[in-house]
């Protein structure tokens, strides 16, 4: 296995030139590469099939596009990503999220069903308590009703407590774990904007560097317990292997030398637009955002670039301890016949729409990383725009691993996507957040309504404004594009599904056994 070190010498000088100025930009696919698998492919691919695909199934929390292969922030540096992008996976780039939260983004892609059939909205929403939700068979019970045996570690499902402990969806998996180890071994400095600003409340919003080798963090341990499955036989039986990744979620912390990366002084900071809130407004002509409080804790304490580099800092770690993975599966018996999804369950802002975090309805939250390889079908080093969302990837799964079709899925399976990755592909795809408010986009506009507000919308158009600072929604040439966007809003909207409810007794309980739930 190669050191931290090695690995650290080879970023510094291939990619420098990005930190340097001169930026990476996305390529196109090689025009001189047929852009659909042939024919021997497809047999291949078959011939893959009737083995049956194993699936390793790579949840990433909290990672936006700030990755090389996806272009949100050129400066990013995961090479393990990109390399893997480059030889062996097609990478979705306008796949959105279902929810911009953890909680309902991952129960609506583990149960097939958009947050709007099931009422599961909210992080404090078991999707087992839920009544349209709770006897859904979710995907991985899914695939162990076909044959397939299934394991996880780390977060896939959110995670909720209960009078009985910790429901981190354990139920789901025939073999489910919390490797052991992995801390930080104390902090050699941290940094917090809200510490800076005296602004108690917004104290989970920190970084620094953890005293621990990379080695012995809890991403590299998990990365390497995944690699270790690996290795095993699991009784003749194709696998359906989940691993939760946990950062880059907030507290940015990990090891100094993946803030080493980015020397401040070479880093460029996102541009921020003072005035972008000001064009959203409710019916009654007041807006409806304001900066939110990191945002401004971070500016009256101007460490905006350094919360960027935090978070570039922690993309580079979880690519780092992906590596360990691509590195075992590629020498291990499954390298041709394992499809590997490797996802963020929602995007993050980084000061853009003057917000630091998740949630709202727009393209940066929206946005998440899909990074799909399907050895025979899907063809390497291809960047596909064809719209998807995290809700797809069920129906995906299971037509590529040739499973009987699911009828309770709502999503709609990208695997024609994934062979002919230049076919005609109109459909808008939807993203909620709480009830009633629903966001679409068909890859060139989004079109937000609140309706758990009073309606207000926005209209942006991709094609002249890509960061969406103009909204157009009032405009009267666009009334036909809105127009067009409603059809595709759910006709059903489900009421909130039970909050998570514990007694004083239960809380004591979960707090003597040191687990809580998730806040995020
Ligand atoms: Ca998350
Ligand atoms: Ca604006």
């Amino acid at each position: 296995m190669k050191t931290t070190a090695i690995y650290l010498a080879a970023l510094l000088f291939a990619p420098l030139a990005a930190l340097c100025g001169a930026a990476e930009t996305p390529q196109p696919p090689a025009q001189s590469k047929p852009l659909a698998p042939s024919q021997a492919d497809l047999a291949n691919a078959e011939a893959y099939r009737s083995k049956g695909y194993n699936v390793l199934f790579i949840a990433v929390d909290d990672m936006n596009d700030w990755v090389g292969c996806l272009g949100g922030n050129p400066q990013a540096l995961t090479p393990n990503m990109d390399r893997f992008a480059t030889q062996q996976a097609m990478v979705m780039s306008k796949a959105y999220c279902a929810s911009t939260v953890c909680g309902p983004s991952r129960s609506s892609l583990l149960t097939g069903k958009r947050a709007a059939s099931t009422g599961v909205y909210g992080n404090g929403q078991n999707l087992k308590n839920a009544p349209k939700a709770k006897d859904v068979v979710t995907l991985p019970e899914y695939f162990s009703k076909h044959g397939y045996f299934t394991l996880s570690a780390g977060k896939i499902f959110h995670k909720h407590p209960t009078a009985n402990g910790l429901d981190e969806g354990q139920w789901a998996f025939q073999e489910h774990v919390n490797p052991p180890g992995g801390g930080n071994g104390g902090m050699l400095w941290v940094k917090s904007p809200a510490a800076a600003d005296g602004n108690e409340k917004g104290e989970e919003f920190r970084w620094g560097a953890v005293k621990a080798p990379v080695e012995q963090t809890k991403d590299y341990i998990a990365s390497q317990w995944a690699a270790d499955q690996l290795k095993r036989d699991f009784d003749g039986k194709p696998f359906f292997l989940a691993l939760g990744i946990s950062k880059p979620h907030l507290p940015w912390e990990v090891p100094q030398e993946f803030f080493d990366l980015y020397p401040l002084d070479k880093l460029k900071q996102v541009e921020i637009v003072r005035d972008d809130l000001d064009d959203i407004v409710g019916k009654n002509g007041k807006p409806l955002f304001r900066p939110d409080r990191r945002f401004e804790a971070a500016d009256s304490a101007n460490l905006h670039l350094e919360a960027q580099r935090a978070y570039l800092a922690n993309i580079s770690y979880v690519d780092y301890c992906l590596g360990v993975l691509f590195d075992a599966l590629n020498k291990s018996k499954y390298a041709d016949n394992t499809i590997v999804m490797i996802w963020g369950d929602h995007g993050w802002h980084l000061s853009e729409k003057m917000k630091y975090g998740k949630t709202d309805l727009w393209e940066e939250s929206n946005r998440v990383p899909l990074i799909v390889s399907v050895p025979g079908v899907a063809q390497p080093d291809v960047k596909c725009d064809g719209v998807v969302n995290l809700l797809d990837m069920y129906p995906t799964l299971v037509e590529l691993c040739g499973l009987p079709a699911n009828p309770e899925n709502e999503g709609r399976s990208f695997a024609p996507l994934l062979k002919n990755p230049k076919m005609e592909w109109n459909y808008p795809t939807l993203t909620t957040y709480k009830y009633k408010n629903h966001s679409l986009t068909d890859g060139r506009y989004r079109y937000t309504w609140y309706g758990g507000a009073d309606g207000a919308e926005e209209l942006y158009d991709h094609s002249t404004d890509p960061l969406e600072h103009k909204n157009i929604a009032t405009n009267p040439e666009s009334k036909a594009i809105i127009a067009g966007f409603q059809k595709y809003l759910p006709t059903h909207n489900e009421p909130d599904a039970p909050s998570n409810k514990l007694s004083g007794a239960d809380k004591k309980k979960m707090t003597k056994g040191g687990k809580k739930g998730d806040d995020e």
